[in-house]
């Protein structure tokens, strides 16, 4: 997709003309921002025509990544950059009079997702059009994404995120490809024909499901694929039946949301007609564009995949059931084996808490004629393993409902030919130890496919400078293949590289500590550590212990004012759900320590703590860059892979980690000289489970630096934290420390004095975090996606991809 600057300059011209009547000087950041944003849609818009023209053309096979998040934050630059448009755009606009930078900040974070599921879905949509592959998104267009984040007197406060309030450029509503979805109501089974049983429904309520598609555009390769994101709407035939505007709008709260609290019943309902209404509408969609390439229903598995994203959408596995079923008539044997051929799932955490459960009396009410299909479903796998050798625990272990309750995990892996983990500890967890009844079941189903990053947003977009020294200094293969960042490798022992690598990450910490001033008016020196823990504030994940180590920090200095550490500075990014007091708890003790230590005249600038509101993808573009060292810090087993720390490493921050998750294939990779670990193993925690033999109150007793640390929380070294010290007090001390933060205290403290030790010798710090750069290839998303095409998936490029006039 190439164009000319005068192509460019004059087409905007028009375009901003046509849209606003105003010329480039009267025009505001927004209208610039909308011209660019049309003009682009504009300009790929015939090639994500012929994109589906072409697989349509050869029925070719796709997935579908059914996911409830999606959270690619900006679109603007990453589009550029795809479509082959950024310089020139850049330079057009700067001969204009306009700063691309301005348009870019004008521009609301999509922030559809939490964290790190939601991401990595935005990765993989990157990926798979960047690799040609073909492959689309499906989820849920939230009028409002995830909230946003303020601190008022150092407590987390919600704000409504209402990003769709300037409308949506990318975007494109079509009203032709809507479908119903239908909920509530009674169902009985009645003979239509001889042997053959038909839902008849009654009392039904119908809303419509109306598709905002969002291309996805490949890397420079002409290739742009779907992400497809349902709205709800009352269909104009239901109008009458909702009298009052109360009733109407708690239908159209449907989509409203992401993530609605469910600590209550009426939010746990929302959820759940959420789930099943971008599944039904997704999956009926498809089917309908099955039917186009006039195929046998028979054999639709051979041009439909459908991936399960976490169990959200396990309701795919029925709800293509019903559709074989009642719509298509199919036998349930012949249903049955085309869904597990069709149907994939990925788990993406072993947290208990976190696997779905849903009640019978809710499933039945809401979705009458899915919930009949489950039953269907668990009762023939019952029968099934009772036939086989399968002692009796096993199948109480492995059915679908129990006690009352659906198992999503359950419902999902016993629906999909492939299950899978997303990094190679968490895969084996999930066969040994989180669900080993299932593996002795379906041995061949399990398997590993460990995460990625899409290098593109994550190195070129984000860290220009350091792009530009790679440029230079190894090529500009990587950009197409992350995999030649190991041609760095030659370059390690060379001063002058090692220089250049470290003068852009300087200036990019000076650009983060220009931010931190502007918005939080505390002042960090470029030359000080930065170090950085980035992700979703919670227990499991450690916040705690990296809080405990810089209080340890500050009592050292506050005791031998003489001491003289290396300046640094601690930055932290996280949201806590709102629902979470526990994660708030911490949230409030970060941010009143960071009162004490950085106002404190005897800490003399020795340690900062920032806490950045409202991390999300934007700010991470802005921090990872600048980081020095990379805190993945969550106690073994508890984190599936981490990718932040993916993330951080590309930018050369060398990784302060447990033997979790990722860390794991990251220390092999880069080799133990590179990265800094520290703490229990996966089999001491069990080791610990097994024998119940875990006494934090003996650290407390024992250790008197982790006495005096604990004691901060309640003896008012640390102000204003009256109850939420003494929480964190319990937690540890009377709850006996579920996350064994104070068993890894000391070996964290340990590896903190060595990560300062390495900084010192600067020489020494280059080529660890050269290193890093240039093994950080590895953990492309790119190669994980071609993992999943090739593995689970069976979907392949089309036939003339990468041809030189291929998709022309
Ligand atoms: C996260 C995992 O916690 C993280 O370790 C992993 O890297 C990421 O998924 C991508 O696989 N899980 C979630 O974000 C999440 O919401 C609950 O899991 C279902």
């Amino acid at each position: 997709m190439k164009i000319t600057k005068e192509q460019f300059q004059k087409e905007f011209k028009n375009r901003l003309n046509e849209k606003y009547a105003m010329g480039v000087e009267d025009a505001s950041a927004n209208e610039l921002y909308n011209t660019l944003g049309s003009m682009m849609r504009a300009a790929y818009s015939s090639k994500w025509h012929h994109t589906w023209k072409n697989y349509l053309a050869n029925q070719q096979k796709q997935v579908y990544y059914f996911s409830i998040e999606f959270l690619p934050g900006k679109l603007l630059e990453s589009n550029l950059l795809n479509m082959d448009w950024l310089e020139v755009v850049e330079e057009s606009l700067e001969d204009m009079g306009i700063d691309l930078k301005e348009l870019i900040n004008v521009e609301p974070d999509m922030g559809l997702g939490n964290g790190g599921l939601g991401r990595l879905a935005s990765c993989f949509m990157d990926s798979i059009a960047s690799c040609g592959l073909p492959g689309n998104g499906n989820g849920i267009r939230y009028q409002y994404g995830l909230f946003k984040q303020k601190f008022i007197d150092g407590y987390q406060v919600e704000l409504p995120d209402d990003w769709l309030n300037n409308g949506n450029v990318w975007e494109v509503r079509k009203d032709s490809k809507a479908v119903n979805v239908h909920f509530f109501g009674d169902v009985h089974l009645e003979e239509v024909e001889y042997g053959k049983l038909k839902p008849v429904y009654k009392n039904q309520q119908m809303l419509r499901a109306v598709p905002y598609d969002t291309g996805m555009i490949g890397y420079k390769n002409e290739m742009v694929n779907t992400v497809r994101l349902w709205s709800v709407e009352i269909p104009a035939s239901e109008e009458v039946h909702y009298r009052s505007i109360e009733e109407r709008r708690a239908l159209e709260d449907l989509t409203a949301v992401l993530y609605p609290d469910d600590s209550n019943e009426k939010g746990r309902l929302t959820r759940l007609a959420q789930e099943y209404f971008f599944v039904s509408a997704g999956i009926q969609s498809i089917v309908r564009y099955f039917k186009t390439l006039n195929v046998s229903i028979h054999n639709i598995h051979e041009y439909v995949a459908i991936h399960i994203n976490d169990t959200h959408p396990a309701l795919c596995i029925p709800e293509f059931m019903r559709i074989l079923l009642d719509e298509e008539d199919l036998t349930w044997e012949e249903a049955w084996a085309i869904t597990l051929k069709v149907m994939s799932y990925t788990n993406h955490t072993i947290m208990a808490e976190a696997m779905e459960k849903w009640s019978v009396d809710m499933i039945k009410r809401l979705l009458p004629r899915i919930y009949q299909i489950i039953e269907e479903i668990d009762r023939r796998f019952v029968e099934d393993m009772s036939l086989k050798v399968y002692d009796g625990k096993v199948v109480e272990n492995t059915k679908i409902i129990k006690h009352g309750e659906v198992h999503m995990a359950h419902l999902a892996i016993i629906g999909s030919h492939s299950i899978n983990g997303v990094a190679k500890l968490h895969s084996e967890l999930l066969k040994t130890t989180v669900l080993p009844d299932f593996y002795s079941i379906y041995p061949n189903r399990f398997n590993n496919k460990t995460n990625g990053i899409a290098q593109r947003r994550w190195l070129q977009l984000s860290n220009r400078s350091l792009s530009e020294v790679l440029d230079k200094t190894i090529g500009t293969t990587w950009r197409h293949d992350p995999l030649d960042l190991r041609l760095l490798l030659n370059y390690q022992d060379d001063e002058k590289v090692l220089e250049e690598i470290y003068q852009s990450k300087r200036k990019n910490k000076k650009r983060l500590a220009d931010f931190i001033e502007d918005h939080s008016g505390i002042v960090v020196s470029p030359d000080a550590i930065f170090d950085v823990q980035i992700k979703r504030l919670h227990a499991y994940k450690r916040q705690l212990l990296n809080l405990m180590h810089i209080i340890k920090c500050y009592q050292d200095i506050k005791e031998n004012p003489e001491s003289k550490p290396h300046p640094r500075v601690f930055i932290f990014g996280a949201k806590a759900a709102p629902s979470y007091t526990y994660a708030k708890t911490i949230i409030k003790c970060i941010n009143e320590t960071a009162q004490l230590i950085n106002n404190d005249p005897d800490v003399k600038d020795l340690i900062k703590i920032v806490f950045l509101e409202n991390y999300n993808v934007s700010l991470a573009e802005l921090i990872i860059p600048a980081a020095d060292v990379s805190e993945q810090i969550s106690l073994a087993t508890k984190e599936a892979s981490g990718t932040s720390n993916m993330k951080l490493m590309l930018n050369g921050a060398v990784t302060l980690a447990t033997l979790d998750g990722a860390n794991i294939e990251i220390r092999d990779a880069v080799g133990d000289e590179n990265i800094c670990t520290f703490g229990i193993t996966k089999d001491e925690v069990y080791d610990y489970y097994q024998n119940q033999s875990y006494s934090a109150v003996s650290y407390y007793e024992n250790d008197p630096v982790i006495r005096r640390v604990i004691e901060a929380f309640i003896d008012g070294t640390i102000p204003n934290i009256y109850h939420e010290g003494t929480e964190i007090f319990d937690s540890l001390i009377r709850y006996n420390d579920e996350f064994f933060v104070l068993r890894d205290f000391k070996s964290y403290v340990e590896a903190q004095e060595k990560i300062e030790e390495c900084y010192k010798d600067q020489n020494h710090w280059r080529k660890m975090s050269l290193r890093n750069i240039a093994h950080a290839g590895a953990f492309t998303s790119d190669e994980t996606v071609k993992n999943y095409a090739d593995e689970i998936w069976h979907i392949d490029t089309l036939p003339n991809y990468g041809d030189e006039k291929g998709l022309e």
